[in-house]
């Protein structure tokens, strides 16, 4: 929020002019200026050039500044902790969890619209924050639900696609063949072939975002009803937005389902840049491989069990617990079972993370939810009981460093509550709401002319040669 706190000059003088246009009642100025301030790509056109100048200026400024060393331990442990890349729309701290632009989940649950009063925030609005840094008014979500809508359209030839694939294939690899075939639309592909400056770039890609957002749940749900539901497909409702919609045509119309899903969404659109969807969309996406390429790249980084998947993993992991001990599962119980979950060499699924070192919020704000809405569910239970059980466990192994439930651990219990039980379709689910995020920030990728990732590797032979000069 910081990065726009100041409104550009610009949009300061229309403000101005348009409460004084109020006041004069007049009324033509009024209707040009509210429809720029509603227009998403407009508002963008106007951040891109202050925030393009900020970056020349910070390359020029403090270029040669240090950020930390790199240790033999980071190169050889996954880069944890390793500053190297910028990610705009969203920060993790470790004890606090995410700030999308800025703002917490509860802060933002506080500030953005909702479609409910007092209820969850709309997703097109955490949006409209990641792309622009700023708060949207209820009007503006309107219009970006409105516009996601009309962009909604998926070509035939992408249910054909999935058609192809034999219809017990995993939902994450019909849904990315859905993506994958929705990049022969691709306008960023078109533009680059037909020479399109770079000062450009931008343009064609805000294009492919939204219409991929947009065009997502339609994809999704279709994977769903055909796996799931005999193929029979759900059309939109257009009074929906776009959670709503996107429940709807999964097939689930319950008012407290959409609250959940708009939840849901509005939670995993981002985590920064280093997790490994977002981080592999970021670096296929700077060779300049379009929006469709790059998210589908992320999604197949989403299906993995450490990652995305963890969500599926979670619920299966639940009902073999209760498989094997009965609904009534005591503590002794379950905490034999995740010794034995360990003992098996396998992890327990929606604990621990690469960042977090506390519980994480979008865990707790859907403890939350399910307080509100489900206090009874046998499920929510049993997840509530684990909270108490896994982290002393996982501190006793000694080598964890997080105990403690990330968003994984709770979200299947809420699905599975209002029907979605599923498991294996989880992933989907974080998938859609994941283009939020990764297509923002490459949108401001383009718009920022960040340039082809290629870190440096070295070999085993170069590090101990490297350690042993350091050493003489
Ligand atoms: N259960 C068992 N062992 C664990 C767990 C866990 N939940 N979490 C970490 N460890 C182990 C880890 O496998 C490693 O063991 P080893 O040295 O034998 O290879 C050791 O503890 C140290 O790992 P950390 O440094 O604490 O964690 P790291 O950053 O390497 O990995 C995760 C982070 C998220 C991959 C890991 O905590 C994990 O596997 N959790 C379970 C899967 C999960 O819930 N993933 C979802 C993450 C969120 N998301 O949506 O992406
Ligand atoms: C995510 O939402 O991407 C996960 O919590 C994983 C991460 O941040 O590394």
């Amino acid at each position: 929020m910081a990065f726009f706190r100041g409104l550009t000059a610009v949009s300061r003088l229309r403000s101005r002019m348009a409460q004084e246009a109020t006041t004069l009642g007049g009324v033509r100025w009024l209707q040009m200026q509210t429809a720029s301030d509603l227009d998403l790509k407009a508002q963008l056109q106007e951040l891109i050039p202050e925030q393009q100048d900020r970056l020349k200026k910070l390359k020029s400024d403090h270029g040669k500044v240090q950020l930390g060393n790199i240790t033999v331990d980071m190169v050889l442990g996954g880069m944890r902790g390793m500053i190297g890349m910028l990610w705009e729309t969203s920060l993790l701290d470790p004890e606090e969890g995410i700030r999308f632009r800025g703002l917490s989940i509860p802060e933002c649950q506080k500030v953005l619209p909702t479609a409910v009063k007092g209820g969850e925030p709309l997703p097109e609005g955490l949006l409209w924050l990641l792309l622009t840094g700023k708060v949207p008014t209820q009007e503006q979500v309107d219009a970006l639900s409105k516009e996601l809508l009309a962009r909604s359209t998926v070509p035939a030839h992408v249910y054909k696609a999935i058609d192809a694939l034999p219809v017990t294939a995993h939902p994450m690899t019909q849904f990315t063949t859905g993506v994958m075939a929705l990049q022969v639309e691709s306008e960023f592909q078109k533009a680059y072939d037909n020479g399109l400056p770079k000062s450009k770039f931008w343009e064609p890609t805000y294009e492919d975002c939204l219409n991929l957002i947009a065009r997502l749940p339609p994809v999704a749900s279709y994977v769903y009803r055909r796996i799931f539901k005999g193929g029979k497909s759900i059309e939109a409702d257009n009074s929906l937005d776009y959670a709503a919609n996107f429940s709807h045509m999964l097939g689930f119309d319950d008012p407290k389902m959409l609250e959940l899903m708009r939840l849901y969404v509005t939670i995993h659109t981002d985590h920064e840049g280093g997790n490994v969807s977002a981080h592999t969309g970021h670096l296929v996406g700077s060779a300049l491989s379009d929006p469709y390429l790059s998210f589908a790249a992320a999604l197949n980084g989403l299906a993995g069990p450490l990652h995305g998947l963890a969500n599926q993993e979670v619920l299966l992991w639940i009902k073999s617990v209760i498989e094997e001990t009965g609904s009534d599962v005591t503590t002794d119980q379950l905490k034999d079972y995740v010794w034995k979950t360990l003992k098996g060499g396998k992890v327990v699924p929606g604990f621990g993370h690469g960042v977090l070192r506390k519980t994480d919020p979008r865990y707790s704000c859907q403890r939350e939810f399910a307080l509100k809405h489900l206090p009874e569910d046998p499920l929510f239970q049993l997840v509530s009981k684990l909270y108490e059980v896994v982290p002393p466990i996982l501190t006793e192994l000694g080598k964890v460093k997080n105990p403690w439930p990330n968003v994984d651990a709770h979200s299947g219990v809420l699905l599975n509550h209002f029907g979605l039980s599923e498991a294996r379709y989880y992933t989907v689910l974080f998938g859609v709401s994941r283009s939020m995020g990764i297509g923002s920030q490459l949108i401001w990728d383009r718009a920022l002319g960040l340039p082809l990732e290629r870190p440096k590797s070295v070999t085993m032979e170069w590090l101990e040669n490297y350690c042993k000069n350091k050493a003489a």
